[in-house]
């Protein structure tokens, strides 16, 4: 699937440090090398990689009242257009090389502003609450969306474990950096490792989830293996996947995203029609799946169609000033 094909969608050279884009032909180059070494032709590195994840099943108990009836976008999709810039900018680079990914063991410390901070293991995280199926909406600040149905638990389950104390307002997530295993990271698209923020109440809102699986399976290496959020009415890259730290704070976190461009990616990242990215205009979307020739581009809704939900977290705020 080009990038281009859309026409108005930003290019990754539009998205990313120019420094960045002009390495990645060299990049490019080694992985083919790579690919080359490992006896394989590029194109058999990517079937191997898009068919070996998510194999072990996940089920979560379906849950209505969190499950829009848009139709969902394919497995094949959701699995092989991804951004996960630690595995490198292009949409398909994640299925390609997050096979390397190593998700065992895997622990995930909760710390901070807590009265009892904890380090958590996958394997206890995955029963710390009872699994949901949920379908979500995802729209990513580059103007395209999916529909995706993911497995997991609210956020606050996890939060409510470790109690935070009064001075909590914050929470800051970091994600994993493998520095053998992501190619991405030789690159400075953003400052390493991943980091992402929520406001302590946005961070316990019952939409925001915990997600280890979707379409009932384990969570594919390069949809954020082995947990990740799933934060629907913000721009995808709130999103963090991969978490390996969660801390509460008083002070509102830098994201990585702030770090790269502030004036383009804000801390709250609500969906917004009205407020354009200043180098394009967030009116309308393309949902992945349905981009025929022909098709129109959807409309896009206040905070994702998930307005009636989380206005309220909102109210007072001045959503352009707070973008
Ligand atoms: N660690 C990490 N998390 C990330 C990203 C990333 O590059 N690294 N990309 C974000 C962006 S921009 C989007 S749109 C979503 C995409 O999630 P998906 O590939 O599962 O659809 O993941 C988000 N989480
Ligand atoms: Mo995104």
């Amino acid at each position: 699937m080009s990038i281009r094909k859309s026409g108005h969608e930003p290019l990754p050279s539009e998205i990313t440090p120019e420094a960045v884009w002009q390495s990645r032909r060299a990049w490019l180059a080694r992985a083919g090398l790579a690919a080359a070494a490992a006896g394989l032709p590029g194109w058999a590195m990517r079937q191997a990689a898009a068919q070996e994840p998510g194999a072990a099943a996940l089920p979560g108990q379906p849950s209505p009242q969190f499950t829009v009836m848009d139709k969902q976008t394919s497995f094949k999709d959701v699995t092989t257009y991804n951004n996960y810039y630690e595995f490198g900018i292009d949409k398909g680079d994640p299925a390609q090389y997050a096979a390397r990914l190593q998700t065992r063991p895997w622990t995930v410390s909760v710390e901070g502003e807590v009265l009892r901070p904890r380090t958590f293991d996958i394997d206890e995280l995955l029963k710390l609450a009872p699994l949901e199926e949920r379908v979500y909406r995802l729209r990513c600040v580059e103007g395209w969306s999916m529909v995706i149905p993911w497995v997991g638990y609210p956020l606050a389950a996890l939060l409510k474990q470790v109690e935070p104390t009064g001075n909590a307002k914050y929470v800051e997530f970091t994600t994993v950096m493998q520095r053998d295993n992501m190619p991405g990271l030789r690159y400075p698209v953003l400052e390493w490792p991943y980091v992402e923020g929520l406001r302590l109440d946005e961070a316990m809102h019952p939409l925001a989830l915990l997600v280890f699986g979707l379409y009932g399976k384990v969570l594919p290496n390069q949809n954020g293996a082995p947990l990740r959020l799933a934060v629907p009415w913000k721009y995808g890259f709130k999103s963090a996947k991969s978490l390996v730290r969660i801390r509460l704070v008083e002070r509102q976190p830098t994201s990585s995203w702030m770090q790269a461009a502030a004036r383009e990616y804000g801390f709250y990242a609500n969906v917004n029609p009205d407020v354009p990215h200043p180098r394009w205009s967030q009116a309308t979307e393309r949902r992945i799946g349905e981009d025929g020739l022909f098709t129109p581009k959807r409309k896009t809704l206040m905070f994702n169609g998930y307005a009636e939900q989380v206005a309220a977290l909102y109210q007072g705020m001045d959503l352009r000033a707070n973008y």
